[in-house]
């Protein structure tokens, strides 16, 4: 059952992302204030860009909690990867007036003064997915995402077990780190994870190049590694667009892609589980390990607003619980700082 249900649940991200591509449900919103209904309650969301299937799902997640019929007008902005067009978008929802500001931040640098802004304005600050490094944690209300760094110790735990599992050695480990967006919070949880396994493990850990959680650029960086070195035998890609992208460039290269490693084939494995083809990757054993990132923040963005709206003071940080996905059969769970986690099994 819970193979169905696992596989249920990718499906319908898969149809989330689908309608999202497909016909976005609300457009970006223009610059014009938006006329709402008196008692509508007005959120500006502040979206870091498009870059991946994660983030598609994320922004449609938020789109379909916040709607008009439910006493909402969400005013949704793109910031396309760049921090200064979030900034501005923040500004925008200042002078617009809005109730609530939303924001997913690209990185965690840099927010201080324009969050200063939204605070000398009476606006409450929500934060969503990746983290923001501020003197003042008062500048924003509370947090919802996942642990990152968690997500990285519980993929290089399965890493340990698999390998060791097939009686490697860990000197004979050779990776390399395809990171995301350097500077955000998935990049530093998920490479921090890893870093800090291989040096208590002895892996060799021979390599850390963003792919900023695109396909495309986790196509070049592999093919680039791949010219670099001549023993990589673990690609560990810091979201599934990053993995799709290396796993083209490895075969173009004529290398295999799977989890024999001892019979010269290069493991990959990868954090999200959202994109379709990953999934069946996954499912086919050419991704050995999918970290699951859940990206549906919507209704747990919506129950904060709530909240604040009832006067009530959510906690600050608001974790959401993930697990793993695999078709590797000789990995049934890891244990993270006491917490055991089972693996999700979405072979066919
Ligand atoms: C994780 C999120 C990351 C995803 C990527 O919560 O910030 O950004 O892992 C996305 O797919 O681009």
């Amino acid at each position: 059952m819970k193979k169905v249900a696992v596989i249920a649940m990718a499906l319908l991200l898969g149809l989330a992302i689908l309608v999202s591509c497909g016909s976005s449900i609300v457009k970006e919103n223009t610059n014009e204030v938006k006329q709402t209904e008196s008692h509508q309650i007005v959120v500006g969301f502040s979206q870091l860009g498009a870059e991946s299937d994660w983030r598609s799902a994320n922004t449609v997640s938020m789109q379909n909690a916040f709607l008009p019929d439910e006493g909402y007008s969400l005013l949704y902005k793109n910031g396309q990867q760049k921090q200064a067009n979030q900034i501005t978008a923040i500004r925008m929802f200042i002078q617009q007036e809005v109730d609530y500001i939303v924001l997913a931040p690209v990185t965690e640098s840099g927010w201080d003064s324009v969050l200063g802004e939204a605070r000398d304005a009476g606006i409450p600050v929500i934060l969503v997915d990746r983290r923001v490094d501020v003197a003042d944690k008062n500048l924003y209300s509370c947090w919802v995402g996942s642990d990152f760094e968690l997500e990285g110790k519980k993929m290089a735990a399965w890493i340990k077990s698999y390998t060791t599992s097939i009686g490697m050695s860990a000197e004979d480990l050779h990776i390399v780190n395809i990171q995301g967006t350097i500077g955000s919070t998935a990049q530093i949880g998920r490479t921090r994870g890893l870093a800090n396994a291989a040096r208590e493990n002895g892996w060799d850990l021979m390599a850390e190049v963003s792919g900023d959680f695109t396909e495309t650029k986790g196509r070049e960086v592999m093919a680039a590694l791949l010219k670099r070195f001549d023993n990589i035998n673990i690609v560990y890609c810091e979201n599934d667009n990053e993995a799709i992208g290396a796993i083209d460039a490895i075969e173009a290269a004529g290398g295999k892609v799977g989890a024999d490693i001892l019979n010269g084939e290069i493991m990959v494995v990868s954090f999200d589980g959202v994109n379709k083809e990953a999934l069946d990757y996954a499912a086919e054993g050419k991704i050995s390990c999918i970290g699951e990132c859940n990206p549906m923040h919507g209704p747990r963005v919506k129950s904060l607003i709530e909240m604040l709206v009832n006067g009530e003071t959510p906690d600050k940080f608001n974790y959401v619980d993930e697990t793993l996905f695999s078709a590797n059969k000789l990995v049934k769970e890891v244990e993270v700082d006491g917490v055991i986690y089972e693996i999700q099994d979405i072979g066919k």
